[in-house]
């Protein structure tokens, strides 16, 4: 079928409206029209080329939310006319991964993913007879786009799609980096760097899981009244702080954050965000992600001391289980999305989106087909 998708060509350069083609759903996969994608950090990040895992030409995009149109021969969980959450981290429950009950990392389809393909190796996107790839598994810069049933989170029929296709990335990110990956307890001090769409979640969760103080890091002093509405306590620009900005944090959360969350994917912070935490028991969780052949370091010391990093990939969510309850608690006004939407858009202007987030007058453009 022909559909409409944003075609990225090439690193670096804008994307180009484009009547692709869509091969139907195979066994085991799902047609999805989309209603509406978020433009996340990480789309601008393989755009620019820094992604080493970037391939072009390619559909980007993985922050959706659609409905079921059609399901290949095999699918079990979903039927035409579900309301769906398409997923970057499959849910298969059969690999050793989905069953150690350690990680979110299904490896069940994880090599053709990272090629662009389908499980079958193949693609189902083309132009004009040549092959474009699939981004993240996902591709929900097209109005229409094929699945893996297992990458498919079915979710209530009255959430809007507008609004909860976020939860395909940014809001479980921040939410899960915060209930599932460190695992903040009331009373804790949080340290947040970086108050994009990724920090305003971990700010809202700290909140809502009962943290103290939340401390909100950002160079931009725009984000600071939004960060405020979502749950930040303190808000610290390190432009404006005199000295030491890891011994001025030490200071203000009195010894040392409990957990302090990188959300920005600059090495540098990730350093500060890990040594600003307390002695003996700081946890600092990575989530940002970094540019490509780039390292982080410290004094070993920091962590014989007791302080701990991690990372968190997607929150540490398990989709197709966790996403429909984020779904639900933003129905009943648990978490918050609607002030993270700062601009709707018509594909056809999705490079206003990417501008609106360089400029950094953003938290998230939303693009409704
Ligand atoms: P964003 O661009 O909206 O927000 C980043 C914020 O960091 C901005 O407010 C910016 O002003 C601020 N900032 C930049 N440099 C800074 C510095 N040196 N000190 C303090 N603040 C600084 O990005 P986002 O969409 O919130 O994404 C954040 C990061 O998370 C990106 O690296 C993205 O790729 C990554 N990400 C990771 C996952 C995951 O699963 N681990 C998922 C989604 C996004
Ligand atoms: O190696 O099993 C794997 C898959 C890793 C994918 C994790 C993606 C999380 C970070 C990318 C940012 C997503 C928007
Ligand atoms: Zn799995």
């Amino acid at each position: 079928m022909d559909v409409k998708a944003a075609v990225a060509h090439g690193a670096g350069q804008p994307l180009t409206i484009e009547t692709v083609q869509l091969e139907g759903p195979k066994a085991g996969e799902v047609l999805i029209e989309l209603k509406a994608t978020g433009v996340c950090h990480t789309d601008a990040f393989t755009l620019s080329g820094e992604d080493p895992e970037g391939l072009f030409p390619a559909i980007l995009g993985h922050e959706g939310a659609g409905v079921v149109v059609e399901v290949g021969p095999e699918v079990k969980s979903l039927k035409p006319g579900d309301h769906v959450i398409p997923l970057y981290t499959p849910e298969c429950r059969a690999c050793s991964y989905c069953l150690s009950g350690k990680t979110n990392l299904c490896q069940a389809i994880r090599s053709t993913q990272g090629k662009g393909l389908m499980p079958d190796g193949s693609s189902r996107f083309s132009l004009n007879g040549q092959m474009l790839h699939h981004y993240m598994g996902t591709s929900t810069f097209a109005n229409y786009t094929v699945l893996p049933e297992i990458a498919v989170a079915k979710i209530r029929e009255d959430a809007p799609f507008d609004k909860v296709c976020l939860i395909g990335c940014g809001v479980t990110t921040g939410i899960g980096a915060v209930v599932n990956t460190a695992k903040v307890e009331p009373g804790a001090n949080v340290v947040v760097f970086g108050l994009g769409g990724i920090g305003l979640n971990v700010i809202q969760a700290a909140r809502m899981v009962g943290a103290d103080r939340i401390v909100g890091v950002d160079l931009n002093p725009e984000k600071k009244a939004l960060a405020e509405k979502m749950g930040m306590t303190h808000f610290v620009n390190p432009k404006e702080v005199d000295g030491d900005l890891v011994a001025y944090l030490v200071e203000l959360t009195k010894g040392g954050a409990d957990y302090s969350f990188e959300c920005i994917g600059n090495v540098e912070v990730m350093r500060q965000a890990l040594e600003c935490c307390h002695k003996g028991w700081g946890e600092s969780i990575i989530i940002g992600v970094a540019g490509a052949g780039q390292e982080i370091s410290t004094r070993p010391f920091q962590l014989v001391t007791g302080r701990v990093w991690k990372g968190s990939a997607f929150g540490g969510a398990k989709g197709r289980t966790d996403v429909p309850k984020i779904v639900d608690w933003y129905m009943d006004g648990k978490i918050e999305i609607d002030p993270l939407v700062t601009h709707t858009l018509p594909l056809k202007k999705i490079n206003d989106a990417f501008n609106l987030m360089h400029a950094g007058e953003s938290i998230r453009s939303v693009v409704t087909f």
